[in-house]
């Protein structure tokens, strides 16, 4: 007889397991089986096989899919930006505050001042309380020091926080975020630091390169010269595009093999088409066209007609996406964007899992995937989507052992 570590069995499953024929890949009266941390079997308790095993979790019918990933966030920063939002308020727009010297600026003056541990202490807050809502594998960007040694601390401040807790830290270098003040002017100069110093600083510490390609931040020219240089150090290339103009963005992002063009809200067809053709992921980010108050949305519609993966994300970051809760994201991507609370949940699991490029071993419930689950108190799937602010999970597991309930609380 086969073993294994633990047997959850009577939970209906949203695999998201695409070769079973329901759009949540949904299997109901459903068991799955884990051994070394990974999902040795999964299907209908009907169909179970005898393991010997040491634990066996009844779910008594409760929903149980594969934890969600939030593959874009921006969670290590220091200070706070609440007055800029009253500024804002008071009819200031947001790309006014960023040009006068605000925005990702007062971030940066905050992070810069703030010591490796201070915003380790931080960040960790904000990680455990995405924890507690089923996430366990979370993207970190850096972006808020602009300068090596500050963009260092920040990627390991990300790195320590996947050491220390249940949770795989992606870390993304974000250092083409804002031009630092003392580079005012000189726009070419700073893209010459990301390139020669900081891409192959963060090489060891940092799987992507992200640069933030807008008519407030840096144009075409200067995010191909950082996606050359990242792809000559080894790292996969992503691209905040798209979110307040048409830049072509996300178009040169998808020439260059990225894997995610992030935001698109002012995506044209030549550029879902050139994201087609490469197989990069649509990250969309509802929480900041919200908080911005914008009134453009994602074309939708053509990026399912050109079958481009969506996945979606908190964008969390103290300035335009202050987001705490991740099914509010999918709430979000449905009543605002049009998007189906499946396709919305789709993109917090294996298509965000795509986005990081961990789909072989994250984002749904299959053979030889981690044991990475979260089981939820929902009466059925779309209830995840309905609910706003609300956090139905009840239970996580990460690698095959539980770290957190609701119950309970956190696991040592
Ligand atoms: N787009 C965003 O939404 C964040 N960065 C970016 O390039 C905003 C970051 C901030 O305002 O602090
Ligand atoms: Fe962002």
């Amino acid at each position: 007889m086969k073993t294994c570590e633990l047997i959850l069995e009577n939970f209906n499953l949203l695999t998201f397991d695409a070769s079973i024929d329901d759009e949540w890949g949904l299997v109901r009266g459903g068991a799955v089986v884990v051994a070394d941390g990974e999902i040795l079997w999964v299907g209908a308790v009907e169909d179970l096989p005898e393991f010997e095993n040491r634990e066996t979790v009844n779910g008594g019918g409760s929903f149980l899919s594969p934890s969600l990933i939030d593959c874009h966030t921006h969670l290590v920063w220091g200070g706070s930006r609440a007055d800029e939002w009253q500024m804002r308020l008071a009819g200031t727009s947001y790309e006014e505050i960023a040009r006068s010297g605000g925005g990702i600026l007062s971030t940066v003056k905050a992070t810069r001042a703030a010591s490796e541990d201070e915003l380790f202490q931080l960040a960790k807050r904000r990680v455990e309380n995405f924890i507690a809502q089923g996430v366990t594998t979370v993207e970190i960007k850096s972006g808020y020091a602009l300068n090596v040694e500050g963009e260092i601390k920040m990627l390991r401040v990300a790195k320590r926080l996947g050491e220390s807790l249940p949770i795989d830290v992606e870390i993304t270098l974000l250092g083409a975020h804002a031009l630092p003040p003392e580079f005012k002017g000189k726009a070419n100069d700073y893209i010459g630091l990301v390139v020669d110093e900081m891409i192959p600083a963060a090489v060891g510490l940092a799987s992507a390169v992200d640069v933030f390609t807008e008519n407030i931040a840096f144009d075409l020219k200067q995010t191909e010269r950082v996606f050359s240089a990242a792809k000559n150090a080894g790292l996969a290339i992503k691209i905040h595009a798209e979110q307040l103009s048409n830049m072509g963005g996300a178009k040169l992002a998808a020439e260059s093999e990225a894997l995610s063009a992030d935001h698109l809200e002012y995506l044209d067809e030549p550029g879902v088409e050139a994201m087609s053709a490469f197989g990069t992921v649509a990250t969309l980010l509802p929480g900041a066209f919200y908080f911005l108050n914008e009134t453009q949305k994602p074309p939708i519609e053509l990026l399912r007609k050109h079958g481009v993966p969506i996945a979606i994300a908190s964008d969390a970051n103290p300035g335009s996406s202050p987001v705490a809760s991740i099914l509010l994201m999918a709430n979000m991507a449905c009543t605002f964007f049009g998007m189906t609370p499946c396709e919305s949940l789709r993109g917090l699991t294996i298509n965000a899992a795509r986005a990081l490029s961990c789909q072989d071993s994250q984002g749904s419930l299959e053979v030889g995937k981690q044991a990475d689950f979260a089981i939820w108190d929902v009466d059925s799937p779309a209830e995840l989507a309905f609910a706003i602010g609300h956090n139905p999970c009840q239970a996580v597991y990460k690698a095959g052992k539980k770290v957190f309930s609701r119950d309970q609380g956190w696991m040592s």
